[in-house]
């Protein structure tokens, strides 16, 4: 099987289209929309949970891995779904969220009710240790039913499961085989490197343990059949080529782009430094011997045109820059639902439009310090998830085209100039300009997969692949430029011997 040079589309399902009224996007309008995600050119769709789920973190508290979520539709439309897609040529990745389940789990239910069996599928102790929920406070939460602690990585309703229990994670195959047999053809993996972790001395990503069950996982069910993606914050390019591998995971997210602008923690931001992001790019892209999974966006970062660029008088242009780079790096791409028409932040200032658990806890956390609500609020309109999850925007009717009624999550009020449709119809579309780059990808992909290298100048980035040469302006500094050859992409409508705000060229020389 071939899974390199893939275009992957990622919906969050609740954010994406409604069609029955009730606020939240569903299944049935992901099947009216394949056509428009399908002529982008892309390869797979990955859709967010949409599995049973009391919705503590929008899906990824699961509480029943075989049933949709009634809100989404049922499992007939899934099976309807899939079968769409597939008419398209269209493959459906499944999220999969085996790190934890939802405390409205069955076997979670079953554990607290005294059921020994199920006590056995988590993690509980009688002390708890000093860990730490990665949305902040205790990862230990006190059950006086059983007056013992459970371990919880993320919300307190999450409650990781026991990777050493082999009755569990027979049922996690089976559950997996399960969805392979319903025609799903690949899985992204919810923080996955952490299955393995170790509760006593603290290890929770990557150890020692996760690569043999890692492993076994592979076996039992996927293999190397279908593409999968490891969620892995923070790998490095050694683990990278130990998990990724006929028996690991086809390719994983390390996302060392993403947190490029984060200073020590995610809420505080440092301006991005293009000597670091080129050289983590160049490196990926020359010496890493997997399959890289570049990420422009996804529901858990903020709009990245927001964070880098210019979402404002430059935002197309700034949308148009930021595929011309990763468009360029070999590997697969992964785009988050939006980004293709430069969807920007929903810069929100006030916490009451807020959705987001991890959101609130920093709020939270904040205010229990003492810091100032206009100070913390700034930071939140800056980096929260829910910046990422509002909802899509179709047109600029009333709710955006999204909804005939007032959404879960508050819509951007820019929606009215920045949708699909007026996107579609203006001279200078993002998404055409996105279908421009996917189609040279396809086309060139031994060009694609050639190697890459990159200087800087100031707020310039220049790249050369081949006989390409990439000049891409990260900010409304001007300068001038000497044409280098033909012009195969450019932001602007013509090239001339400036090089303008936020413009970007590439030439074939
Ligand atoms: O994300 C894992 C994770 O580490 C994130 O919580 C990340 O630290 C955070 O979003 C950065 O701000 C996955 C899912 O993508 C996320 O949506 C879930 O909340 C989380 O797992 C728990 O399942
Ligand atoms: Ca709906």
């Amino acid at each position: 099987m071939d899974f390199n040079n893939k275009i992957i589309y990622q919906i969050y399902p609740k954010s994406f289209k409604d069609t029955n009224g009730d606020g939240i996007g569903d299944l049935n309008g992901i099947i009216e929309k394949l056509d428009y995600i399908k002529d982008l050119g892309t390869d797979y769709i990955w859709l967010s949970p949409i599995m049973k789920s009391p919705q503590n973190d929008n899906g990824y508290d699961i509480s029943d891995y075989y049933t949709i979520d009634p809100m989404f539709g049922n499992n007939e439309d899934y099976l309807r779904l899939i079968k769409e897609a597939k008419k398209r040529d269209l493959k459906v990745m499944m999220d999969l969220v085996l790190n934890h389940t939802s405390t409205s789990h069955e076997w979670f239910k079953r554990a607290v009710s005294g059921d020994m069996k199920y006590q056995e599928y988590y993690i509980f102790r009688d002390e708890p240790t000093e860990l730490e929920s990665v949305f902040g406070g205790d990862a230990w939460k006190y059950l006086p039913e059983l007056d013992k602690y459970y371990l919880h990585m993320f919300d307190e309703t999450q409650a990781d499961l026991n990777w050493d229990c082999e009755a569990l994670r027979n049922e996690i195959y089976e559950m997996i085989n399960y969805w392979i047999n319903q025609g799903v053809e690949g899985f992204r993996l919810d923080v996955i490197d952490m299955i393995g972790k170790n509760v006593e001395t603290g290890e929770i990503s990557r150890t020692p343990r996760f690569y043999e069950l890692l492993e076994e996982l592979n076996i039992k069910t996927f293999a190397d059949k279908l593409l999968t993606v490891g969620e892995c914050w923070g790998a490095s390019f050694e683990q990278a080529q130990k998990m990724c591998n006929p028996k690991g995971l086809t390719q994983l997210f390390h996302f060392h782009d993403t947190t490029i602008t984060n200073d020590e923690v995610k809420w505080d931001q440092k301006p991005l430094d293009l000597d670091a992001l080129s050289a983590l790019l160049a490196r990926w892209n020359n010496s890493y011997d997997g399959i890289n999974a570049w990420v422009l966006g996804n529901h858990d970062s903020p709009r990245r045109l927001s964070l880098w660029l210019n979402d404002d008088k430059y935002r197309k242009e700034s949308a148009k820059l930021l595929i011309t780079l990763y468009g360029f790096l070999r590997g697969n791409l992964y785009i988050y639902q939006g980004d293709e028409i430069g969807m920007t932040n929903a810069h929100m200032h006030d916490i009451k439009n807020y959705n987001d658990v991890e959101t609130y806890n920093y709020y939270n956390e904040m205010k229990l310090k003492g810091i100032s609500d206009k100070t913390t609020m700034d930071k939140i309109a800056v980096v929260s998830r829910d910046n990422a999850r509002i909802p899509m925007q179709w047109n600029d009717t009333d709710y955006a085209g999204f909804s005939n009624v007032e959404p879960w999550l508050k819509m951007y009020e820019g929606y009215k100039d920045i949708n699909v449709e007026k996107d579609l119809e203006a001279d200078d579309s993002v998404y055409r300009y996105y279908q421009e780059i996917i189609k040279f990808r396809k086309e060139h992909s031994d060009i694609i997969s050639e190697t890459i290298t990159f200087k800087t100048n100031g707020d310039i980035l220049y790249f050369r692949k081949d006989n390409y040469v990439g000049i891409l302006n990260f900010s409304d500094k001007i300068s001038d430029i000497q044409p280098l050859g033909d012009v195969v992409f450019s932001n602007y409508h013509n090239v001339t011997h400036e090089l303008r705000p936020y413009e970007c060229i590439v030439f074939k020389i």
